[in-house]
């Protein structure tokens, strides 16, 4: 695991922001439901590149298509893939591009990244808004666990072992930064799927 701590300064923060909210006039967030029980969850989500992570009654998956519009998911920004290519050094492109929006009172249980073909390839995260309380395990879910704060303008690689870590998001800290007029976070997450 690699945190690239302030990895975008405040203007470049601004421009992604711009290019996510550009996106999502395309591709909108919507609430995705978890298998089975079909119960909601608090995270808002979207996706960009040519695959989309999605979670409803049936399974988690990717699709090519947005769920509700039936659409396409919209090219990943360049700043993205350049983003991609500086913090991971790989020679290929992420395939997906999760969009996950945090409202004051969202989380996220703890979990492993495991729909992925590409088991070895990095994750790239990057958040904007406010400051997220990030909690992060090990192997196995009963592995301890450390929390770790993630701001606006932060990254965090995933590589080797600490690709298939567990972890998860405890908490949002309310009015953190100012990027975001509606007040919450959005967070980036970048894979490749299938094998490159
Ligand atoms: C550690 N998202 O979408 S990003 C997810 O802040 C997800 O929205 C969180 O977990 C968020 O699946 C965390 C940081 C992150 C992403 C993938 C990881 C941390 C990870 C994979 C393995 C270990
Ligand atoms: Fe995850």
């Amino acid at each position: 695991m690699r945190l690239l701590p302030a990895l975008l300064p405040p203007d470049q923060q601004r421009t992604l922001l711009g290019e996510i909210r550009a996106v999502l006039v395309e591709a909108p967030l919507y609430g995705p439901v978890m298998p089975r029980s079909g119960s909601p969850y608090s995270v808002r989500m979207s996706n960009c590149g040519p695959l989309g992570w999605l979670s409803d009654r049936d399974g988690y998956r990717y699709s090519p298509v947005h769920p509700l519009t039936q659409r396409p998911w919209p090219a990943i920004p360049a700043l993205v893939l350049d983003l991609w290519r500086q913090a991971t050094g790989m020679a290929y492109a992420p395939e997906a591009c999760l969009i996950n929006y945090y409202g004051p009172e969202a989380r996220l249980g703890l979990h492993r990244d495991e729909d992925e073909e590409a088991k070895e390839a990095p994750i790239l995260s990057i958040s904007l808004g406010d400051t997220a309380l990030f909690r992060l395990g090990g192997l196995e879910r009963r592995s301890p666990t450390r929390s770790v704060r993630l701001g606006s303008g932060d990254a965090i690689v995933l590589e080797g072992p600490s690709r298939n870590w567990f972890h998860g998001v405890d908490r949002i800290l309310p009015g953190t930064s100012r990027l975001l007029d509606e007040g919450g976070r959005f967070n980036l997450t970048l894979r490749r799927v299938t094998k490159p």
